[in-house]
Order: C-alpha cells, then structure tokens, then sequence
C-alpha cells in the first residue's frame, strides 16, 4: 500500500466512526430542532470535510475525486443533512474558484473555505429557470469598475450560513442562452443582496435552503470568475463534479437503507420465525443489495475515470441517476420491508425515505441526467468515438 492510501484507509476509518459515534446519535437531535449542532460541526471541520476537494496549499486536503468519493459513502451512511451542511461549501461553492478562479480570488477564499471558517454557496436557481439554467434572467449589467446585479436565485442550499455566493447571471442580455451568462463571487453583507427565510421541505432537516434576492447589488469588476461570458460552463463543469459527489452520497444511504432493512427483517417475527425467513422478503432485500453494490461500483469507477484526467459529464449523469434512483427504490422497499412500524416516526426508516426523495430532483434531475447521458452518447456516435 501506498502511503497515500495508507492515509486514506485512515480517514476513512475516521470518518465512520465520526459518523457512528456522533452523526447517528444526532439524527434525532437534527430532526426535531432543524439544525445542525455546534458539536457536529465542529467535528466536521476537524475531519477536514470543508476542503476535502481544496487543494493542500490552500489549506484544504486535496483528495482525489475516489478518495473524496471514499469520505462520503461514510458520512451518508448519516442522514443526508450532515454532508448538506459542508457539502456546498466543499463542493459546488468552491468547485468554480478552483476551476476559473485567479490566483488572487483563490487566496482570497480557499483557505477560510477550506477550514470551514466561512461558508460558501452556488447560486444558479432562479423561480423560473431551474432545469433550463441557461435560461435565468439575473441581470449584471457593468457600470464603470463594477457590475450592478438585480435577480433572485431560488433554493440556494447553505445561503443563510455563506459568506460568499458564486452567482450565475447575464452580462450579455441580448445574447440568449448559456453564451451571455458570468459567473460572480459576490461576499455576505454587501448592500441589496438578502436571504429570505429557510424553506419548510419535505424532508432533509438541518439543510437550509432560501432565495437570494439582488437588488442593484454593486460589485467590483475584479469579482467576475472566469472571462466574462463563460459563467455556463463554469455551472457545468462545477455540476459535473457534484453529480459524482451526489452519486456517492446515494450510495452511503443507500446502504443504510439496506441495513436498517436487514436489521428489522431479522428482529422482526412473524408467523413464529423472523420474517427475513421468507423468501419474498429475502427477495426486497437481496434486489436492494444487487442496486447497492452496482451503484458503489458505478462511481468508484466514474472517480477512477475522472482522475484519470477523462471528461466525466455522461459518467456522473449515469451515476447520479442510478444511485439516486437506487436509493429511491431500496427506501420504498426497505420501508415495505417495516410494514406499518416504517409510516412512524419511531422508526429511522420513515425519516430516510423521506429525505433520499430529493436526490433525485436537485443538482439535477433524473430526466435531465437522461437527456445529459443520451447527448453524449449521440456526440460520441456522430463524432465515432463508438466505432
Ligand atoms: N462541461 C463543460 N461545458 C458544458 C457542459 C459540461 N458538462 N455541459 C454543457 N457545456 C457547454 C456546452 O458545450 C455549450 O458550449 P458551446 O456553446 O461552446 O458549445 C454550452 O455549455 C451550452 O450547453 P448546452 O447547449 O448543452 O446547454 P442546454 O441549455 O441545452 O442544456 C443542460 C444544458 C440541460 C445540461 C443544463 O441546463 C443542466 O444541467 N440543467 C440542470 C441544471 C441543474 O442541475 N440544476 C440544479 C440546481 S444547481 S445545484
């Protein structure tokens, strides 16, 4: 073994005892109050998680995309929340300051980032575009040394906690489509941005998620990420990355949905024995590990392919729509498998199906994740990347 995956067998090991030992006992905790508590989040920026993906010399841990992926089958084998609340910040929030950002933005950032010091969100949603993202209508319109913003951004996970923003919005208004947008770093506090109050969801206690509102926000010149014009790109690039990402927390739940299953098929008796006994139940269990064990193979391969240096945009589109779809199913069936006892809230499970319902909606829907994987599969046709 390498030193490098002697390092990563340990952190590992770290994570899911950080993850027994006080994520699970906090789910109770995180459920009733709505928040994550200052022990837990104190922890996760010990592990390091905030600047799992920042590189070293910018205080982060930079891990690879596999040994990032390692990390987060860990953690959500908690519910989803935990890894909600560095996982903005970790991820879609810093993923354009590392792949556009100038060295000065990246000083300026990355480390108090990395630590967990400040917070950072991904403002792309807006109320009226949300899967067709080159169509937002959030205005910067360049006055002198600045630009002037005026929009709002929907659903920004983490926005009541960020003091930075990566905001998506149009310097070219008559350029239609994904060519006029830029890409803005646009800091907490600054006049005529607000958060709005958390949403009440369905599920996922503990992630917050608000609009942003701009009201003739003025920023310098100097906070646009990447040429001007290449904001698009930018989201996709990011998006590509945490659909990886997501893909690996489906598969940490999806094994705790599977276990929490096995648990109570083998405690649970009826008819005289315990019901794992019977082969139709044995048959819930058994097609949820097959989808469990294909969906951790998925994107530990995905990982492997996107360190590799190979572009990853069909790869994590499929990730993500299996393991999320995956984690859907074993949720439903893991829920049959408790019989009444899984429609209580006694039960873990009845929390868990209701929070893994949104992985298959946001960063991505599963439709949209189709559209992405058969596009790429046609370019690769028609370019005879197949043949
Ligand atoms: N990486 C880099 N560039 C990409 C890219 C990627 N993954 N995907 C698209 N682009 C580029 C394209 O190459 C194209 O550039 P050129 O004009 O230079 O050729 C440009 O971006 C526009 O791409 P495209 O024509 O594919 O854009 P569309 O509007 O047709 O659709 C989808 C793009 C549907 C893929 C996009 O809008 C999307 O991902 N929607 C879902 C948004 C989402 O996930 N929202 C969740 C909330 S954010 S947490």
């Amino acid at each position: 073994m390498t030193e490098r995956e002697e390092t990563l067998v340990q952190l590992v090991e770290a994570v899911r005892r950080f993850t027994r030992e006080v994520l699970l006992p906090a789910e109770a905790i995180v459920e009733k109050t709505n928040e994550i508590p200052e022990h837990v989040v104190r922890g996760l920026k010990d592990l390091g998680l905030f600047g799992m993906t920042v590189p070293e010399e910018y205080g982060g841990l930079g891990l690879s995309m596999f040994e990032e992926a390692s990390l987060v089958f860990e953690v959500c084998y908690a519910q989803p929340a935990f890894r909600s609340f560095f996982g903005t910040t970790n991820g879609v929030g810093t993923l354009g300051i590392l792949n556009y950002g100038t060295e000065e933005q990246k000083r300026k950032y990355l480390p108090q980032l990395a630590s967990g010091q400040m917070m950072a969100s991904f403002a792309l949603t807006e109320p009226d575009s949300g899967s067709d993202a080159a169509s937002l209508t959030t205005r910067a319109v360049r006055d002198g040394d600045h630009y002037v913003i005026n929009g709002t951004k929907r659903f920004i996970t983490n926005a009541i906690h960020a003091g930075v923003f990566t905001v998506f919005a149009r310097t070219a208004p008559k350029e239609a489509g994904a060519g006029g947008i830029s890409a803005f770093l646009v800091e907490r506090g600054t006049p005529g941005l607000t958060v709005t109050k958390p949403y009440e969801k369905m599920g996922f206690a503990g992630s917050h998620e608000s609009d942003v509102i701009f009201e003739d926000v003025r920023v310098p010149a100097s906070a646009m990420l990447g040429a001007e014009g290449t904001g698009f790109k930018n989201a996709m690039k990011s998006l590509d990355h945490a659909r990886l990402h997501m893909s690996a927390v489906a598969t940490g739940l999806c094994q705790r949905l599977l276990d929490e299953g096995v648990r109570y098929a083998t405690e649970r008796k009826q008819f005289g024995k315990p019901i794992a006994s019977f082969q139709l139940i044995q048959a819930l269990l058994a097609d949820s590990q097959a989808e469990a064990f294909a969906a951790r193979a998925m994107v530990e391969r995905a990982a492997r392919d996107k360190d590799a240096g190979k572009s990853i945009t069909k790869e994590a589109a499929c990730c993500k729509y299996f393991a999320t779809e995956a984690a859907g199913r074993i949720a439903d069936r893991m829920l049959q498998v408790h019989g009444g006892n899984g429609y209580i809230k006694e039960y873990a499970i009845e929390r868990l199906y209701r929070d893994v319902r949104l992985l298959r909606i946001y960063e991505g829907t599963s439709q949209i994740l189709q559209i992405i994987t058969a596009r790429e599969l046609i370019r690769e046709h028609e370019s005879g990347a197949l043949s």
